[in-house]
């Protein structure tokens, strides 16, 4: 079987973007999975499953309901170790590495061994920077960490290079969700030119435009969660 790895290091190699469809369990009603599934957009590569809040629970019962009904593979995005389940396909193991707080650059990353060592989910290595979206994020708050400042483009862009360099397969930079200002094209540009990893981008991304200036700066994928969540995406 092709790892969800190698499928993006392809596409990403082939210059193709993907898209990403973020679903967070605390808000997400799985009784109307089939429904959501349907009026997202059809060429959405993967789904995202995560919340900064969300409990295990909750984050199995999302998976089970979405798997229901579609066949495109699972990632994690955990906001903590306890909302891992097996039932998912691939995980984002993420280092928050725009923050100083060692409970979310290798605490966690700890306490989810147990789950994680036996459980066939293929594990996505991942550079995690927030940056700042405009408003208290949901990570800010639950991390404790303060994001980068959008004019510090350096900074970020050596961050996602110290994870590439500490064995990271994937940077994320992470505007919030729900930001109000997603991650600017001259970070994103400054970033996809100095890694040589995949580059997700996502947070408060609400616009085929924006969706296409993301892509055309650089990202190799997408992230959107708020704006397929309440139907408001527009330009599909
Ligand atoms: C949040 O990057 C994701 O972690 C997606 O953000 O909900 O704003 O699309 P939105």
């Amino acid at each position: 079987m092709t790892s969800i790895y190698s499928e993006i290091l392809a596409s990403a190699s082939r210059g193709e973007k993907l898209l990403c469809v973020l679903v967070d369990p605390e808000k997400f009603d799985n009784t109307k999975a089939e429904a959501f599934l349907k009026r997202m957009p059809q060429n959405a590569n993967y789904l995202l499953v995560g919340g900064s809040t969300a409990t295990a629970q909750q984050t199995e019962q999302t998976v089970e309901a979405l798997k229901k009904h579609s066949k495109l593979p699972i990632i994690l995005f955990p906001g903590s170790h306890e909302q891992i389940t097996e039932e998912a396909d691939a995980i984002l193991f993420l280092s928050l590495l725009s923050g100083r707080n060692p409970e979310y650059l290798i605490g966690q990353q700890i306490k989810s061994v147990p789950k994680l060592q036996f459980s066939g989910l293929e594990i996505l290595p991942t550079a995690y920077i927030l940056v700042d979206g405009g408003k208290e994020s949901a990570v800010q708050r639950v991390s404790q960490t303060e994001p980068i400042g959008q004019s510090k483009v350096n900074l970020i862009s050596e961050t996602a290079l110290a994870g590439e360099f500490s064995g990271k397969n994937l940077v994320y930079l992470e505007a919030g969700s729900g930001a109000k200002i997603p991650v600017g094209a001259a970070i994103i540009s400054e970033v996809k030119k100095t890694i040589t990893i995949p580059l997700i981008v996502g947070g408060g991304i609400r616009s085929k435009e924006q969706l296409q200036e993301a892509y055309t700066a650089g990202a190799d994928i997408v992230v959107i969660g708020t704006a397929f969540e309440d139907a408001s995406f527009t330009g599909i």
